[in-house]
């Protein structure tokens, strides 16, 4: 049963930085709304102290919430849906929404949502500039830079959102004009009871989407939706016909729909398979937004885009050693990726990793380091898992931190050697975050 908008008593749970967008959103529209958050001293405190009255504000715990007549919460991404005090809630008829939803509310511009393990913000950044030099007007945000809801205030002809799995939960009125999920592999298996239950949140995106985009080559991103919606595909083999892919020729290798050779990679920036797929993946969206593939700015632009910071970045090359960030690499795929990209025929890499594995099954990386990696440096809250599973393969050294790591490596890395950081763990055991962890590891590796 709908409840009229009168009725509705709303609550915003969490003040991170999509918490405080939906309290500013709120209060923008002149709607009423009560602020709570389990901590102290949230983040977002002041701004929302301004936005909204003392007596609504409730911080320290979350039990407050069954004292207050509530009809609907906007969740915050970092608070599982599992938290006792939502779940009763919402078994009493409580709407659990988030700040997606409330955007989804307003919003008056086709939305492409892109979710996936890996590669969300490199290919939210492509769909959202290819789109820009293409002529229209595009803006991107979601998990990645601003927050969904601080986006709407400038008339645009589509948003670009990078959805996390965190996000999905709680949205349920999301129209994708066009959806996709890009790659599925263990994440976060800390909040999710398995791989499947996972894989069923990130499906979520395709919901009421009008077109789907997803990878041939990754069966946990293929749509269940009905026969008229239409889906493309990518894949880094041969495509089908009207498919994305790559296609060889002689040394040449090309980005191509079908038979159609679009752009050779000799001109791209970006190298490695993984970033054709994520390439081919943007492209596939453009086209089921019927935006014409202009080759000569498309090529223009894949000429000077290398990529995102924390990325695989190259930070510097020492005496013949290359050493590479990919501080962003916070899971298992994400490394393998990485591996995979950088990795020659014989072993050269120095693999830096180690944090928080969030639950992960770390075996899969058993081969790709078998196969790439010369040395393994160990460090973190998670050194023990990685050095059981990786250390029958690959002779692994374990470190207390990144400074000590850093200065053995450059001992031992010889000519032609890679150093990749690639820690396939979160880093919030020792750093703030991703960016944190990776800024460190540039600056040591700039200081040597
Ligand atoms: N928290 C509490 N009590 C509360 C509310 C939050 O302890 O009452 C804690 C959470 O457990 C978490 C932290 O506060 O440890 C932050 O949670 P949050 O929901 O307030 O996070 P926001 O600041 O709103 O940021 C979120 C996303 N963060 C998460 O999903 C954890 C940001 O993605 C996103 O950019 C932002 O919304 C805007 O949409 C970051 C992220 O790490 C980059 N995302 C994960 C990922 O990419 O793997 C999913
Ligand atoms: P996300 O937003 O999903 O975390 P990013 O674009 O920030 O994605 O990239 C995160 C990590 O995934 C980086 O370490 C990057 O090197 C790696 N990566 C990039 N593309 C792919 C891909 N197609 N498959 C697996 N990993 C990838």
């Amino acid at each position: 049963m709908s409840v009229i908008s009168s009725d509705r008593v709303r609550a915003v749970v969490g003040l991170g930085v999509s918490g405080v967008s939906c309290a500013r959103f709120l209060a923008s529209q002149n709607i009423d709304f009560y602020v709570i958050d389990s901590r102290e001293q949230p983040p977002g405190i002041d701004e929302v102290q301004q936005l909204c009255p003392a007596e609504k504000i409730f911080l320290g715990n979350l039990d407050v919430l069954l004292t207050i007549p509530v009809t609907e919460l906007y969740v915050s991404p970092g608070i599982p849906l599992s938290h006792p005090i939502l779940k009763q809630l919402s078994k009493s008829g409580v709407l659990m929404r988030g700040d997606i939803d409330l955007f989804c509310d307003y919003v008056d511009a086709p939305i492409v949502a892109i979710t996936g393990s890996n590669a969300k913000s490199t290919v939210t950044t492509m769909v959202s500039d290819m789109l820009n030099v293409s002529g229209y007007q595009a803006v991107s945000g979601g998990n990645l830079g601003s927050a969904a809801l601080d986006l709407l205030s400038e008339p645009v002809d589509y948003y670009v959102l990078e959805l996390s799995s965190f996000q999905l939960e709680t949205t349920r009125s999301l129209k994708a004009a066009v959806a996709t999920v890009l790659n599925v592999s263990e994440d976060h298996m800390d909040r999710y009871d398995s791989l499947y239950d996972y894989q069923r949140v990130k499906q979520r995106v395709y919901k009421y989407c009008r077109a789907a985009v997803c990878n041939k080559q990754d069966i946990l991103t293929v749509p269940l939706l009905p026969e008229r919606t239409p889906v493309s595909a990518f894949t880094t083999g041969i495509p089908d016909l009207k498919e994305f892919g790559l296609l060889p020729d002689g040394k040449d290798l090309w980005l191509c729909r079908g038979v159609e050779r679009l752009i050779n990679t000799s001109s791209i920036k970006l190298k490695g398979k993984h970033n054709y797929s994520n390439i081919l993946a943007a492209l596939a969206i453009l086209e089921m937004l019927n935006v014409p593939f202009k080759k000569d700015v498309i090529t223009q632009y894949l000429s000077e885009f290398g990529g995102l910071p924390h990325r695989c970045q190259t930070v510097r090359k020492i005496k013949g050693v290359t050493y590479v960030n990919d501080s962003k690499g916070t899971n298992v795929g994400a490394t393998i990726a990485a591996l995979e990209g950088l990795g020659m025929n014989k072993p050269n890499i120095h693999l830096i990793l180690g944090g928080d594995g969030k639950g992960a099954d770390f075996s899969p990386l058993i081969k790709p380091v078998n196969q790439y990696v010369k040395h393994a440096y160990l460090f973190g809250a998670d050194a023990d898992s990685l050095e059981f599973v990786l250390g029958a393969g690959v002779s692994c050294h374990r470190h207390d931190d990144l400074d000590s790591i850093v200065n053995a490596v450059y001992s031992f890395a010889q000519v032609g050697d890679i150093v990749l950081f690639s820690p396939a763990c979160a880093s919030f055991d020792m750093y703030q975050g991703y960016t944190h962890r990776g800024d460190h590891f540039i600056s040591l590796v700039r200081a040597l």
